[in-house]
């Protein structure tokens, strides 16, 4: 660990009086200077910054950005650094302080209200798409994985060296590592092995004081903190170790369309009692969205079930005729593959492609404008509370929408509500996400699709967790509160602190006010420090 206090002393009074003053462009150029005359690699450093009148400003800016909403946005960064050291990462967050900038972390870009690169302040970005490095150890089933890599290519990384070692993250190859388990994590694994954090064993982030601290110098609250309460309150993570998991050289998949001429309904009923009892081998999610009768021609709900099974075929017929025999499901219906071809399969890629699209950051689909929101559910939804659903799949601005529901039970009932800050374990049947896409441009196409989705929502409250409602991170939803704007105050944060964490919003308050009590790392939800904070 480099020791930077000679430098960072030097300027903390400055950074103390100064850092809560708003930058102005002559601040941009004496960050820019301070960068430069950072103690280390400041000859490289100049090559990987960014300011708005460089020619490559855009294009470095808009390659991560997932999500339409924020394309154009008009607060953009005045100054993107794309990291190549750790270095870089110290003296951002040092020159940052010193100069009145704010920071905004960005590993993947798919933050759905795009906090990791659009800010209401004058900020920075530190893109950490050059820190990407992956290794993997098969002899110790572990593997360091830097921040900007993608979980596509730490799937790819982990099949190359082994056919019976996966790892329980998220569906979307294109996700970062760095927003995504410092946010919890999900897939098609999670209950056999939980979520993504909940496999971390070791981790790297620069704190607000430039210094890169492990999970012996960061401390047990810190590194408990950085395992579902969202990386961007505590610092910049660089790097997760990671614990990986076995999986069978063969595992079977299946996605088979039930709609509600075909009992849906009834079939989705018999999911909700079954599903988070189902053999933790087994993950079966549910997708809803509209579709065109074959019969009438006329609309109706679609039901996909999107299954994976770490076992055979000819284990997992006989368990669904005993276990969900209402699905139907027969043998022409699954499919045998490697674990990795089950990656390619979730991901919707068709069958056959080759391994190395994981490696491709660029979304298959091409880019969508898209607002999702999600719940838990605790009880069942009665058929009354489904069937007075799907009329809003008939909506025109759900044309491009769907409700996916995705079970819990297995590993995720066997870890406490607070061992992470991620809360919602045991006492929930299922997780459902709300999302609806368009590619129309202007605000009254967004604005009608915004309406839609809160409607549902408002809709499915009688159905779904209550007091707190709660909702998960990574599908980060800003109706839901924010804090003020640069003033964070615990009791302001509280409205959407406890839907995302529970209890343990309390613990993160907690933390937060350990290793950032200026309250440096904010954003409209971040966590505050137990102590009122900002400007004003
Ligand atoms: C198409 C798509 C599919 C998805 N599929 C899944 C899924 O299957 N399962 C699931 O669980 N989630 C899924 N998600 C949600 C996803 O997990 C979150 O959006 C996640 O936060 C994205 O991480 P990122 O690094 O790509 O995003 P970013 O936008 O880069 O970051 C997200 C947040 O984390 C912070 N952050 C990022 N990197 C760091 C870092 N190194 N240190 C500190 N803070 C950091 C950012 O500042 C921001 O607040 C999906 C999202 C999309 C858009
Ligand atoms: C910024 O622009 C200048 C001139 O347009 C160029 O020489 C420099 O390399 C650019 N910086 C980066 C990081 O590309
Ligand atoms: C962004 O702005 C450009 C230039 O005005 C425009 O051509 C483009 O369509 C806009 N994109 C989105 C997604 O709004
Ligand atoms: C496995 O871990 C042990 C203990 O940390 C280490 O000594 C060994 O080098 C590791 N194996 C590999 C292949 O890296
Ligand atoms: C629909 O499913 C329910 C619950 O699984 C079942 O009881 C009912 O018999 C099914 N109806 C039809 C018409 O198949
Ligand atoms: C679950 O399925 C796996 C894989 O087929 C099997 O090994 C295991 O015994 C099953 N567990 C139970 C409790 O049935
Ligand atoms: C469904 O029907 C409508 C109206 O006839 C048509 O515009 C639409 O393309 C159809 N959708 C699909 C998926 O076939
Ligand atoms: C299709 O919808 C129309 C209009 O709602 C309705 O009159 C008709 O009966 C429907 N057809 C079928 C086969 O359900
Ligand atoms: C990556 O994927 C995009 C979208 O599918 C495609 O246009 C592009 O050609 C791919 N790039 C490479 C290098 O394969
Ligand atoms: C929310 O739902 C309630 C009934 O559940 C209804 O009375 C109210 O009008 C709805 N609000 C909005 C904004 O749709
Ligand atoms: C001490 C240190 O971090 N040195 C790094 C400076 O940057 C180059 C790459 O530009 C690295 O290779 C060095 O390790």
């Amino acid at each position: 660990m480099k020791h930077l206090c000679s430098y960072f002393c030097a300027i903390t009074i400055t950074a103390l009086l100064f850092s809560l003053t708003p930058a102005s462009a002559d601040s941009h150029e004496n960050f820019l200077q301070c960068l430069y005359n950072y103690p280390e690699n400041t000859t490289s450093i100049s090559s990987v910054v960014y300011t708005q009148t460089n020619s490559s400003y855009t294009s470095v800016l808009d390659v991560s950005i997932q999500n339409l909403r924020f394309f154009n946005a008009t607060s953009k960064p005045v100054v993107i650094v794309t990291p190549l050291v750790v270095s870089h990462i110290q003296a951002t967050i040092i020159c940052a302080q010193r100069h009145g900038l704010q920071i905004r972390t960005r590993s993947g870009g798919h933050d759905y209200e795009g906090l990791s690169y659009v800010a209401g302040v004058p900020f920075v970005v530190v893109d950490l798409i050059k820190i990407r490095e992956i290794e993997v150890d098969v002899e110790n089933s572990t593997a360091w994985v830097q921040a900007g890599a993608t979980l596509g290519e730490l799937y790819y990384t982990i099949s190359q060296k082994s056919k019976t070692l996966g790892f329980p993250g998220g569906v979307c190859p294109t996700v970062g590592v760095g927003g995504h388990i410092s946010g919890g994590g999900y897939g098609f694994m999670i209950r056999k092995y939980g979520l993504a954090a909940d496999n971390v064993i070791d981790a790297k982030i620069v704190d607000v004081n430039g210094n890169l601290l492990d999970k012996e110098t960061m401390g047990e609250d810190l590194f408990w903190a950085i395992r579902g309460g969202g990386g961007a309150s505590f610092g910049i993570v660089v790097a997760w170790k990671i614990k990986l998991v076995p999986v069978p050289s063969t595992v079977t998949v299946f996605r088979v369309r039930r709609t509600l001429e075909e009992n849906a309904t009834g079939i989705i009923q018999k999911w909700q009692r079954g599903a988070n009892k189902f053999n933790e081998s087994l993950t079966i999610r549910i997708k809803m969205e509209r579709v065109n009768s074959s019969k009438s021609g006329n609309l109706t709900v679609e039901a996909q079930f999107e299954s994976l099974y770490l076992g055979r075929v000819d284990d997992l017929i006989p368990y669904m005729q005993k276990s969900f025999p209402e699905l139907g499901l027969v043998r022409e219906d699954c499919t045998e593959m490697s674990w990795i071809g089950s990656i390619l399969f979730m991901a919707g890629f068709p069958n056959g492609q080759s391994t190395d699209v994981l490696l491709n950051r660029t979304q298959s689909d091409g880019l969508f404008f898209f607002k999702a929101k999600s719940d838990y559910v605790r009880d069942p939804i009665p058929d009354v509370g489904l069937e007075g659903l799907w009329p809003f799949l008939y909506e025109d601005e759900a044309k491009d929408g769907y409700i996916q529901f995705t079970p819990y039970g297995g590993r995720m009932y066997e870890i406490s509500e607070s061992e992470t800050p991620f809360a919602h374990r045991s006492g929930n049947i299922f997780h459902i996400q709300y999302i609806v896409f368009w590619r129309e441009k202007g605000d009254v196409a967004a604005q009608r699709r915004v309406n839609w989705i809160r409607r549902l929502y408002n809709y499915t409250e009688a159905y779904v967790s209550k007091s707190p409602r709660s909702a998960y991170l990574n599908y980060r939803d800003l109706d839901i509160g924010v804090n003020n704007d640069g003033y964070t105050s615990f009791s302001q944060a509280s409205i959407w602190g406890f839907k995302y964490f529970g209890n343990n919003f309390n613990r993160l308050a907690r933390v937060k006010t350990r290793v950032d009590p200026r309250n440096f790392f904010r954003n409209e939800q971040s966590i505050p420090p137990l102590i009122s904070q900002g400007r004003k």
